[in-house]
Formats: structure tokens, C-alpha cells, sequence
């Protein structure tokens, strides 16, 4: 029985020095396994005289149980350590400061649509869409653009092999509406137009917006009214506006209108080319052969139109000096809107 003390006092060392569960349960093994030294221990019981036998059973099993307490004792200790260690691990810093995200903005052309689509919406208009790839006849012909006009040249237009060309405004838009729709009307068309023209002051793709409005008693005089409400709520109440008369096929009479130069204030500088003005749209009485080429009757009905380059609109009210830079892409230019 000397030599059971001495096994219990070297699994309690092997045991306090043990450093992982793995390294308890291979203990384990080798003092309470089937082959364990506890267990052998227990086999030579038969050895002893059996008067013996029962004593030194309850001292052999009384070794086992402190052995297994001792182990059991050592394994909660490190499966505590365990815990605390993956709580630590995963913890959370709650007072880290988050990972921002990114914010986009729009456009500016998309910002200046929006106007639009604000300030027209309130006056009662009704934005319209229209297909990018048109007919002869709604791009041209049926906006009393004669065949010989140079709005017709090769030079400006894009042009299908069947055709069919890509829509140089959005008069095509206004022209389909006034075919499906009966006045009085109040529609607006804002949308891409492509000319072939590529310089400082245009790109092939560009932006327009388009307004037309028809109804028995309209006159020049509410156009006029609606052009300077419109610039006033675009730019400024205070800008200046004056009319010019101008010509287009498909209005009569025309206007152009400019604006007090935003940069100069009217004193004349290189942006307005010394003029104090700038050109800003166009606009005019609808002509009667497109009001009659539409099925809409030019005897009982009149209607104003105007056009304005989106694109434009947005470089004059953000002061960007090249109109390229709408299309460029770039993220360090883009981000300052
Ligand atoms: C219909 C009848 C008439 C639209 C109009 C203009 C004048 C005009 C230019 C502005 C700058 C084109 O983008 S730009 O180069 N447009 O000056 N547009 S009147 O007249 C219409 C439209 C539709 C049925």
C-alpha cells in the first residue's frame, strides 16, 4: 500500500504541471484507463490475504476518487481559462469608431434636372419620355423643317443605314404627345439628344429640355411670363432677363433669351464675351403647320414652346468652365457637388 501513496503523489504533480486538457486526459489514461496504474493496482488484490482484501479495496478506490477529483478540479480550471480567453478574443469595442461609408451625390446635371422637374411640376407641366432613335418625320419633317434646312445636314445628324437617326432634340417627344393627347396640354420632354459636334462648347451627347404648352387663349405674353419665372426660380429672382427675336422653324414668332452674366454681373467679362449678357434659350409661339401636322387645330388652339440645354444650364449655375468635365467621369471633380 506504500507504493499507492507514492502513485497518488506523482499524478498529483503530473496533474499540477499538466498545461492543456489534452495533456489531463492522457494522465487520466495512464492512472485510471483500463491498463492504468490504479487500475493494475486493483488487479493485485488478489494477491493479498482476504482478511486484507476489503481494507485495501477501499483505499485503492479512495486513491482513484482523489485522483479523479484532482483531475476534474485541474480540467474546470483550464476550460475556465478557455472561456475567458475566447471571450477576450471575441470581444467587441464598442467605443471604436465605425467605418464610414462612402456618400455619393448627383450628378450635376442630374442635380439641375431635378430643378427643372421641380420648378415645371409645380406649374402644372408633365414630364414626357420618348424613344432616343427616331423617324424622319418626328425629328424633322413634322416640325416644318424643310428638306433643304441645315439642321438637316449630314454634319449634324446621326443617321441609321435604314433611315432611322438618333433624335437631335426633343421636339420628337413633344410631337408624339400632341398626337396621342387633346389640348390643352402642358408637357415637358428633358432627355439625351445627340448632334455631330465635338468641340469646347459641345459634345455628341448632350441634354435638353423641351416645354410646350397649348391651350385656346395662350399668348406671348404668358410665355414670356413663363420663361422669367423659370430662370428666377432656376438662378436667382434678381437675374436679369431680356427677350431677342430669333428664328426657328417650328416657331413664330421666335425668341432667344439671355441672362444677366452671373460671373460679371452684367459688366462684361470673357464668359459672356464682354456683351454682359448670356445666351441662355430659346423659345416661341408654336408654328401653325406643326400644331396642324399634330391633328391639333391651329384655328381654335395656339401654344408656346421652349428649349434649353440641360448641360448648359448646370455649368453656368455651378460655374464650371468646360463642358467636358460633365463627361469625364472624374471622381475628384464629381465630388465637389
Ligand atoms: C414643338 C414645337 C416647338 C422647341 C424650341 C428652341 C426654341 C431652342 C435650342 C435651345 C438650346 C436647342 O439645345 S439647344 O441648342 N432650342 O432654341 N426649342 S423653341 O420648340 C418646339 C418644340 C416642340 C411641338
Amino acid at each position: 500500500m506504500q507504493g499507492l501513496e507514492e502513485i497518488i503523489k506523482q499524478a498529483e504533480s503530473a496533474i499540477h504541471s499538466a498545461e492543456d486538457l489534452k495533456s489531463l486526459d492522457h494522465i487520466r489514461v495512464h492512472y485510471l484507463g483500463k491498463k492504468g496504474e490504479l487500475t493494475d493496482y486493483l488487479k493485485t488484490l488478489g494477491q493479498l490475504p482476504p482478511e486484507e482484501r476489503p481494507a485495501a479495496g477501499q483505499k485503492i478506490n479512495a486513491a482513484k476518487e482523489a485522483v479523479s477529483a484532482l483531475l476534474e478540479k485541474r480540467s474546470n480550471a483550464f476550460k475556465k481559462i478557455a472561456i475567458e480567453n475566447q471571450l477576450a478574443a471575441e470581444a467587441i469595442d464598442v467605443t471604436l469608431p465605425g467605418r464610414t461609408l462612402a456618400n455619393g451625390s448627383l450628378h450635376p446635371i442630374m442635380q439641375a434636372s431635378d430643378d427643372l422637374r421641380r420648378i415645371f411640376g409645380r406649374m402644372g407641366f408633365t414630364f414626357l419620355e420618348g424613344p432616343e432613335i427616331e423617324e424622319d418625320k418626328y425629328n424633322f419633317e413634322s416640325l416644318n423643317i424643310p428638306k433643304h434646312h441645315p439642321a438637316r445636314a449630314m454634319q449634324d445628324t446621326f443617321y441609321f443605314s435604314d433611315g432611322l437617326l438618333l433624335r437631335t432634340h426633343m421636339s420628337p417627344v413633344q410631337i408624339r404627345a400632341m398626337e396621342k393627347m387633346t389640348p390643352p396640354l402642358r408637357i415637358v420632354a428633358l432627355g439625351r439628344v445627340y448632334r455631330r459636334d465635338f468641340d469646347i462648347t459641345h459634345t455628341p451627347m448632350f441634354h435638353q429640355m423641351e416645354c410646350l404648352m397649348i391651350d385656346k387663349n395662350v399668348s406671348f405674353a404668358d410665355l414670356k411670363s413663363l420663361m422669367t419665372h423659370f430662370l428666377h426660380e432656376f438662378f436667382s429672382p434678381d437675374t436679369p432677363i431680356r427677350f431677342r427675336p430669333s428664328y426657328f422653324p417650328f416657331t413664330e414668332p421666335s425668341a432667344e433669351v439671355d441672362m444677366g452674366c452671373l460671373n460679371c454681373k452684367g459688366s462684361g467679362c470673357r464668359i459672356c464675351k464682354n456683351t454682359g449678357w448670356l445666351e441662355i434659350l430659346g423659345c416661341g409661339m408654336v408654328h401653325p403647320n406643326v400644331l396642324n401636322g399634330a391633328g391639333i387645330d391651329s384655328k381654335k388652339y395656339r401654344g408656346f414652346a421652349c428649349g434649353v440645354g440641360v448641360d448648359r444650364l448646370a455649368l453656368l449655375k455651378y460655374s464650371i468652365s468646360d463642358l467636358r468635365a460633365l463627361f469625364e467621369n472624374d471622381l475628384r471633380f464629381l465630388r465637389q457637388f
